[in-house]
């Protein structure tokens, strides 16, 4: 009886920029009588099920991108003989769509780390439930993924999670839904050691895979201490300081490594926390803008977001401690117009970003955008049978790019219009000139391919839709990537000790002498 664990993808690229986290995690859930898994990720090659014998339990983990895929695999593994299990997010959401279309024995919502051992059990035993709940586990009972199993050049880059769910709210996110507002903080420890792993590996660059890096701003302490009863404030101070320890302790690292998460735009309002971050070596920062103007800011509940000359100058403030900036931008929302596009696109070179993705508006399950555009299309709009409000039940190539109705823009200016800005954004002049933000050639034509290996792979806008432009598509990314890789591969470290973790008390103690106020 084998254990597979699978990341469905409809392309394969033979190399990948980020390790995709869920499987190292499941692997180290999985207990040692089960063997060692096989981890598949086929964003480097197809699974081949002709691996599957009869009694084998293969773990498919689907967002709502890949989940088409991921029913295609279930079926194939099903058809050999396999117990298969769903879980991810898109799992979570369609439990009943992923037994029907997914063949599954069965479906775990929620959280794998704790849950996973259960499910093997009763497949071992011959009787998987049809569903298990794996709910939001606290912080320190997140497991540590097996970096051990990773296969040999074929990343650029590990991801380690540091903190799980986001206060916020955002109209057009899931997050805050399926992973909860309350941040679950893993154990600095854990977390240092996991960057350990990877360093030892050769990995120099480490995302953060975070929903948000800071999930307690300045404001929300300000609100906290105006409270008579300061139990609250307590709270948030802790989490905050957890933050500082956490980067006191990144900042003990290899001084070659760099790291790279997602936070929102309120940290430019926190000197303290991005010097901390500069000293910790997190170097970038995908930071939601989302709009540029306060009208469309409101339509996606994210005020807390600056719009106009104070986003510049937000913006910048990364830059100025040190943090380059992806900066994310929606198009498609119901208050922009035709003029949304050239406004987006002139902020994003001014405002001292180094990379930016345009995302045409999409209603992702889960979102509160998804559940008034399901309503509106509750009249039953189809394609080839299938309704549009399960849009990714369509294949791909029959998909449509933009789904929710504009009040003045067809989706075909959408399209062309993000595409446009994607091109101005990344044209080798206009990468060249914000190459400024790193000192030596080296540095400049390392920023150069990264700017150009992105576009690439993320510019989804739609053009790439028949299968001579993908495989073209495809052929470019993974030429750019074999070069990419060079830059951020360094010779491993096998001897660097595990001591480098500290245990969170000392450094609590030290920390607290030297920031929190
Ligand atoms: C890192 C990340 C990325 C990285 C992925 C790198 C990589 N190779 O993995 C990058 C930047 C490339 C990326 C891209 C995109 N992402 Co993304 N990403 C994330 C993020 C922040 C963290 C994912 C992660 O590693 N989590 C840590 C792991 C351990 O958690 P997990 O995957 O949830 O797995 C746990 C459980 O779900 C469960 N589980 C998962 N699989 C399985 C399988 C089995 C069998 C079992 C039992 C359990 C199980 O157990 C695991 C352990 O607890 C999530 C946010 C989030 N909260 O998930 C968004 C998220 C997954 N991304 C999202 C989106 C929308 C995208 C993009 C479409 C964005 C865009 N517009 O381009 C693209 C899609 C790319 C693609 N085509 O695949 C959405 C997905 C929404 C949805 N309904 O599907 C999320 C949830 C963010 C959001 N704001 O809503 N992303
Ligand atoms: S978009 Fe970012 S800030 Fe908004 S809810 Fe999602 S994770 Fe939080």
């Amino acid at each position: 009886m084998r254990v597979h664990l699978v990341n469905p993808s409809d392309l394969s690229f033979g190399t990948a920029v980020i390790t995709p986290r869920w499987l190292y995690v499941l692997a180290a859930a999985t207990p040692a009588r089960f063997g060692t898994p096989t981890i598949v990720d086929e964003t480097l090659e197809p699974f081949d099920t002709s691996r599957i014998v009869p009694g084998d339990i293969v773990g498919i983990g689907i967002h709502t991108a890949n989940a088409l895929r991921g029913y295609a695999v279930g079926q194939a593994a099903r058809a050999r003989g396999a117990f298969v299990v769903f879980g991810g997010i898109h799992a979570t959401l369609f439990p009943n769509e992923v037994r029907a279309h997914g063949a599954a024995h069965s479906v775990v919502s929620g959280d794998g780390d704790l849950v996973w051992p259960l499910v093997l059990a009763d497949c071992e035993s011959g009787a998987p439930r049809p569903s298990y709940d794996g709910g939001r586990i606290e912080g320190e009972a997140l497991a540590t993924a097996r970096w051990d199993l990773l296969p040999a050049n074929r990343y650029m880059w590990g991801s380690v999670q540091t903190v799980r769910g986001c206060p916020k709210h955002c109209s057009f996110c899931s997050v805050w839904r399926t992973d909860g507002q309350k941040p679950r903080q893993r154990r600095v420890s854990d977390v240092v050691r996991e960057a350990i792993a990877l360093r030892r590996r050769g990995f120099r660059f480490v995302l953060l895979a975070d929903d948000n890096f800071y999930p307690v701003t300045a404001a929300d302490l300000a609100a906290a201490n105006r409270r008579a009863d300061k139990a609250r404030l307590g709270e948030l101070t802790a989490l905050r300081r957890e933050r500082f320890e956490l980067m006191a302790q990144l900042e003990r690292l290899p001084d070659d490594m760099v790291f790279f998460t997602q936070i929102t735009m309120e940290a430019a309002e926190d000197p303290e926390f991005l010097a901390a971050m500069r000293r910790a070596r997190i170097r970038g920062a995908l930071v939601g803008v989302e709009s540029v103007t306060p009208e469309g800011l409101k339509a996606v509940h994210k005020n807390f977001n600056d719009a106009g000359e104070a986003l510049v100058t937000r913006l910048q403030a990364f830059r100025t401690h040190g943090v380059h900036v992806l900066g994310s931008f929606i198009f498609g929302l119901p208050t922009d117009t035709a003029d949304t596009f050239r406004a987006t696109a002139d902020l994003a070179q001014r405002s001292g970003i180094s990379f930016a993705q345009f995302v045409m508006l999409t209603p992702f399950p889960g979102t509160v955008d998804f559940a008034k555009w399901e309503q509106q299309h509750a009249d039953g709009a189809t394609i080839n049978g299938v309704p549009l409000t399960r849009y990714w039940l369509i294949p791909p190539w029959q998909r449509p790019k933009v789904y929710m109705p504009h009040p003045t823009m067809a989706p075909e200016t959408i399209r062309r219009g993000t595409q446009e800005v994607w091109d101005r954004f990344y044209t080798v002049s206009a990468i060249w000139q914000r190459a400024r933000c790193v000192r030596s050639l080296r540095s400049r034509i390392a920023f150069l391919i990264i700017s150009k290996l992105y576009r690439q792979m993320y510019a989804n806008t739609g053009i790439a839709t028949d299968s001579a432009r993908v495989t073209k598509s495809a052929r470019r990314a993974r030429w750019l990537a074999k070069i990419a890789r060079r830059l951020f591969i360094a010779a491993p470290m096998p001897d660097l000790a595990d001591s480098l973790a500290v245990p969170e008390a000392s450094t609590r103690r030290q920390y607290a002498r030297r920031v929190v106020s």
